[in-house]
């Protein structure tokens, strides 16, 4: 069985990490398994959304797999980091956009894979943390500096020089995710219905706002503003638009064609 389920209907993907029997800890097969499922999504049009979740009723992913790491020289770890940090980078990255479905601890490289997802829906299960320093490690693949990108500084420094964890309500409250939790029954139904509204929505549009969000994270905001004047131009003047205004006019559901692959 393999340790990343993919399935696809319709327009969304869900990916499931299949290591139940470790807390769906991320092992090297792990991160080699996302870093193509983020290849195979970027090459399918018809794909408007992607849920990530974990196998098994505790754990969305427990992080980086210490009996892996256990005894690890630096140049493996090296090499190790730079390839989570890699795949975690090309699914924040994504054309798509991404959802993590945290169906129960997400720990470590498991928050911090919530962490470089687009969205993040929690269930009442759900309780995410960066324990890193109780291990006399660090995060490391990007939660020192997506954490505090998303709920500030100061209360990410608490997170991670403590390892308190957050439940899905504390999730909500800092605006991790935009929802309250739910029952962990509903989680997956809850995700899709997130799912299926990215997917209504005018394919270019959407990737043109995850661009305008990557390009303006960090950047001043007239460099920000620039960029989303140059992507907006270039909507108002694309086919898509015209037929959502149109749909719009005509009182009737836009149909709105799959995006080309780049390159082809
Ligand atoms: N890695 C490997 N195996 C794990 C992990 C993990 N992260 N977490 C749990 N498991 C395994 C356990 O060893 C156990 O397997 P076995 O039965 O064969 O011993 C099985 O999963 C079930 O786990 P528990 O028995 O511990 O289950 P509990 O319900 O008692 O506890 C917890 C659940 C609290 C989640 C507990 O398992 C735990 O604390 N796990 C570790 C969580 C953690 O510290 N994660 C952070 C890891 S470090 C990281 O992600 C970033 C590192 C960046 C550096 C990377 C360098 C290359």
């Amino acid at each position: 069985m393999s340790v990343l389920i993919s399935e696809r209907a319709g327009a969304i993907t869900t990916l499931t990490i299949n290591r139940p029997e470790a807390l769906n800890a991320l092992n090297a097969e792990v991160l080699e398994a996302l870093t193509d499922a983020a290849v195979e999504t970027s090459r399918t049009p018809a794909v408007r959304a992607v849920i990530i979740t974990g196998a098994g009723e505790k754990a969305f992913s427990a992080g980086a797999d210490l009996k892996e790491l256990a005894g690890m020289g630096p140049d493996r770890a090296h090499e190790m980091l730079s390839s989570g940090q890699r795949v975690f980078r090309s699914l924040e990255r994504s054309s798509v956009p991404i959802i993590a479905a945290v169906n129960g601890v997400a720990l470590g490289g498991g928050f911090e894979l919530v962490l470089a997802s687009t969205l993040a829906v929690c269930s009442t299960r759900a309780s995410l943390g960066l324990p890193e320093s109780g291990l006399g490690l660090i995060p490391g693949y990007g939660g020192t500096q997506r954490l505090p990108r998303a709920i500030g500084q100061r209360a990410a420094a608490h997170l991670m020089l403590t390892g308190t964890r957050l439940d899905g309500n504390r999730a909500y409250e800092l605006g991790l995710s935009p929802t309250p939790p739910v029952e962990p029954g509903d989680l997956l139904s809850t995700a899709t219905a997130i799912a299926q509204k990215l997917a209504e929505q005018g394919p270019l549009a959407v990737r043109a706002i995850l661009h305008a969000l990557e390009a303006g994270r960090d950047a001043p905001l007239d460099v920000g503003l620039g960029v989303e004047t140059g992507l907006a131009a270039l909507a108002l003047a694309g086919a898509e638009s015209n037929e959502g205004i149109a749909a719009f006019l005509e009182r009737r559901p836009a149909r709105f064609a799959d995006p080309k692959v780049a390159g082809s």
